[in-house]
This record gives C-alpha cells, sequence and structure tokens, in this order.
C-alpha cells in the first residue's frame, strides 16, 4: 500500500451543495424498525451519511453536467451513443458496444447468449446479481479464487487472483465445452474490493487459451483495480493508470459494466464485445429487454455524462484521491484496533461483523445486525455482505454459509469530505464499545431473488 506521507486533500472544490438530514435516536430507532432491521428499506432522508453503496451515488463534475444539456434524445443513432463507443474504445479497447440501463442488464444479455443449461461458469467469487444471473440461463458458479480471499485476516496484496489448480480442475471435471466463458471481476467487491494482479491475468489468459474458453470482465471497478497494480506489483509503477486499464481489457474478450462506480454516472451501463457473432445476437436481444441498441435503456444524456466519466475515471489525481479516502477511513478503524477486511479494498471498508460480535451466531446474521446498530447509533447507512447476500443453493434450498460476514462501508466518489469520515470512525467505535450488549436478528419475510433487497427482520 502506498504511504501517505503528506496530508493530501480532495482534487475537487465544491460548487453546489445538497443539505443532508440529521436525526435523532428516537427517530433512527422508528425509522429501523419500519425497515424491517434492512438497510436498504430506510429511507434515504432518514440517513446522514449514506455507505450503503458506491453505485449510482458518486458526485458528476461540472463537465459532466454541461454533456448533460448536450443530450440528443433521438430514438435511434443519437450523437451521444457514438460518442459514449469512442471512449468505450479508447479508454478500454474493445470493439463493440451495447449500451444497457445498468450492470445487470449486461449480465443477462451476456448470460443469455453464452451460457446453456448445465454449463458451469468459473469466476474469481461470486456477485451477487451476475450469479443470479448465470443461473437463471441454466448454469452454476464455481469459485476459483484464491483461498486468501475467503480469509479476512490474509494480507494477501491480490486477493482477487484466481487459483489457476482450481480453474484446472473445473476444466478437468466438466471439460472446457461446458465452460461458456470465465467470469473476472475488478476488483472483487465481495472479498472486500480487492485486486487482481495482472501475471495473475495473463496467466488465466494463457491457460484459458489452451481451452478455448473466453474471458468475461465486470469490469465494474476496472480503474481502481490498476492503480492498485500500478502501486502494489513490481515494474508497474511507471506506468499510468490509464494504460494498465488498457491492458487488464485486452487480456479479456468482453466485459459487462456498471458504469454507477467506476465510470462516475448515476445511471447506465453496457456490454461491450470483441467478437462479432456476440455482438449480433446481443444487438437483436437488447431490443427485447433494454431498447434499441444506440440507446439500451439510457436516454442520450446519461450516455454523453458517461463517455466523460469513463475519461476522468482514469485521471491519476482522481483515482489517487477516491481510493485515498477509503484508505483514509480504513487506516483509523485499524488503528482503532477494529476487525476490518484486510488489507484495506478500493471501494469500501469491510467490517468483519464475525470478529466484531463473536457471541451472535452466522445464523442470527451478525452483519446484518452491525449494519442495524451502525445506523442507530449516528445514522450511517452501511450494507450486509454475509450470509443474507449469500443466498440459498438453488438446488439443496439451504442457506451458503459463507467464510466471510461482513458490514460494508461504502464510499461514494466525490462525495464526502474526510471530515465525514472521521464521523463515521468515530460511531463504529462507539457500536464497537457496547458490542457485549448488541443481540443478533431473525429473518421473518424473504424474498425469492436477491433477498438481501428487501428481506424483513426482528430482533431476537
Ligand atoms: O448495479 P448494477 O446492475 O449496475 O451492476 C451490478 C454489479 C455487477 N458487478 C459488480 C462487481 C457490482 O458491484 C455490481 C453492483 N454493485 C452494487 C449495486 C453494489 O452496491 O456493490
Amino acid at each position: 500500500m502506498p504511504i501517505q506521507r503528506e496530508p493530501w486533500a480532495e482534487p475537487y472544490k465544491i460548487k453546489m451543495v445538497e443539505p443532508i438530514t440529521m436525526t435523532t435516536p428516537a427517530q433512527r430507532e422508528a425509522a429501523l424498525k419500519e425497515a424491517g432491521y434492512n438497510t436498504f428499506l430506510l429511507h434515504s432522508d432518514d440517513v446522514y451519511i449514506d455507505l450503503l453503496t458506491d453505485s449510482g451515488t458518486s458526485a458528476m463534475s461540472d463537465r459532466q453536467w454541461a454533456g448533460m444539456m448536450l443530450g440528443d434524445e433521438a430514438y435511434a443513432g443519437s450523437r451521444n451513443f457514438y460518442h459514449l463507443e469512442e471512449a468505450v474504445q479508447k479508454y478500454y479497447g474493445y470493439k463493440h458496444l451495447i449500451p444497457t440501463h445498468q450492470g445487470r442488464g449486461a449480465e443477462n444479455l451476456i448470460s443469455r447468449i453464452l451460457i446453456k443449461p448445465g454449463d458451469v461458469v468459473p469466476g474469481n467469487m461470486y456477485f451477487t446479481t451476475t450469479r443470479a444471473h448465470q443461473e437463471l440461463a441454466g448454469g452454476s458458479f464455481a469459485d476459483i479464487i484464491v483461498d486468501e480471499a475467503h480469509d479476512a485476516k490474509s494480507t494477501f496484496p491480490f486477493k482477487g487472483n484466481v487459483d489457476l489448480k482450481k480453474l484446472q480442475a473445473v476444466i478437468d471435471q466438466h471439460g472446457a465445452k461446458k465452460i461458456p466463458y470465465v467470469s473476472i471481476a475488478t476488483t472483487v467487491n465481495m472479498a472486500g474490493g480487492q485486486p487482481i494482479s495482472l501475471q495473475n491475468l495473463k496467466d488465466l489468459r494463457a491457460l484459458t487459451n489452451k481451452h478455448g474458453i473466453r474471458i468475461i470482465h465486470d469490469m465494474t471497478r476496472v480503474a481502481e483495480n490498476a492503480y492498485m497494480i500500478k502501486h502494489l506489483e513490481k515494474g508497474q509503477e511507471h506506468r499510468s493508470v490509464q494504460d494498465i486499464v488498457l491492458e487488464i481489457c485486452s487480456l479479456t474478450d468482453g466485459a459487462t459494466m456498471s458504469a454507477k462506480k467506476d465510470a462516475l454516472v448515476n445511471i447506465g451501463g453496457f456490454l461491450a464485445t470483441n467478437e462479432w457473432d456476440v455482438f449480433e445476437e446481443a444487438r437483436n436481444q437488447v431490443v427485447l429487454y433494454e431498447g434499441l441498441h444506440t440507446y439500451g435503456g439510457l436516454a442520450g444524456r446519461d450516455m454523453e455524462a458517461m463517455a466523460i466519466g469513463i475519461g476522468e475515471s482514469v485521471g491519476e489525481d482522481h483515482i489517487r484521491a477516491r481510493v485515498g479516502q477509503v484508505l483514509y477511513l480504513g487506516n483509523k478503524l485499524i488503528e482503532a484496533g477494529i476487525p476490518i477486511v484486510l488489507p484495506i479494498g478500493t471501494h469500501g471498508v469491510f467490517l468483519d461483523a464475525k470478529a466484531f460480535l463473536p457471541h451472535v451466531p452466522q445464523t442470527a446474521y451478525p452483519a446484518q445486525t452491525l449494519a442495524a446498530e451502525l445506523y442507530l447509533d449516528a445514522g450511517v447507512r452501511t450494507m450486509e455482505r454475509g450470509v443474507v447476500s449469500a443466498g440459498r443453493n438453488k438446488e439443496t434450498g439451504e442457506d451458503y454459509m459463507p467464510e466471510l460476514e461482513l458490514v460494508r462501508l461504502t464510499v461514494p466518489r466525490r462525495v464526502y469530505t474526510q471530515a465525514h469520515m472521521d464521523v463515521v470512525a468515530a460511531s463504529v467505535l462507539r457500536v464497537h464499545e457496547r458490542r457485549a450488549s448488541i443481540t443478533g436478528l431473525k429473518m421473518v419475510y424473504e424474498p425469492k431473488y436477491l433477498r438481501f433487497f428487501q428481506a424483513r427482520f426482528e430482533k431476537i
């Protein structure tokens, strides 16, 4: 991790402000009960500092807002689509582009196009929506991430790496024909925002080439991953983030993108591919699920903001401050002895709820409980990333019991200041001090799909 010797400040100044609500403990208690102890079900008006997600919560730049005014809202062939296509080709190097309303729209398309019932999709840990679409298309997910990723205490710098022996075992067991692609995320959200190394990706490319297997890249946080490669991987320190991003993409065959993260927009995503056949099929199917292939569910102005945001996302000053702010919060918590996933991730700090609340069994949802308690303390909203998010095995119906039972403090891009981070750290410390008095939750309502979004709980 780069050592921060000098104080740093955000590389922007504030031109417009959005007031936020301050609430009393009694108001928060009532709001939490009303929300079934699920932070997804809180009204954002009842939230003070919103660290639920970094998805769609970024502050756009003045240039992006200016771009919004240049929206060409034609149904077909909007000029903003061509700007976006140019940006995707220039910064990411993929040949063909299909815009979608957000990342999961692209996941739906690629899963429907490439996965047949009975197929297996290996990946560097699952992501909720990605795996759900793979399963809806009849596939099953196989976890091939390195063991260190499942150990919150391991300080291995590239916990997003693929264990090539695990992939070889999947190939040996099922045969390459049953593997439509390997799904690689930069960075790995569910592991705590951990990067994959360039060397590992090159080794993966060599192995998949040998077996004729594609790599599909979940490039949601690729610039953050590239920043970590620059600072942690030998021989990469003199390269620009922009250059590393291009190389990462060049090692893969196509990508799904949630532009709501790295690309600094409030809505939008895309599917990109280098294969003409895949592009043609996606262009056919996108009209059923998203919209015409030159807008994919987005307004022209959204595509313009995305095109500009992609360029800003690989700027050295931007990415240093973005990851730097997360490191600032993480280091404050480490200094205070709070158990967090190490190393600190790039988009958020992940509390280790099993270590934070060792007396709460996983069946009583320690991470869900901790997220609720954090909200009660000061109105900071966070997200469970543990047994509730993991869901159930579709064959056996049993709960997945993930090693990692985490609460994610996700930092939106360019939204909060370091002072907000100080307030968050103080609140976590207060909850930690009274942790012995905290009991778990029981689930009283469970939706069929992606249950973490709408599940409801009661105090045990
Ligand atoms: O929320 P979408 O549909 O634009 O993107 C789905 C998605 C795909 N991959 C990864 C790695 C994600 O993190 C992701 C969405 N993440 C959310 C919403 C999050 O809060 O982390």
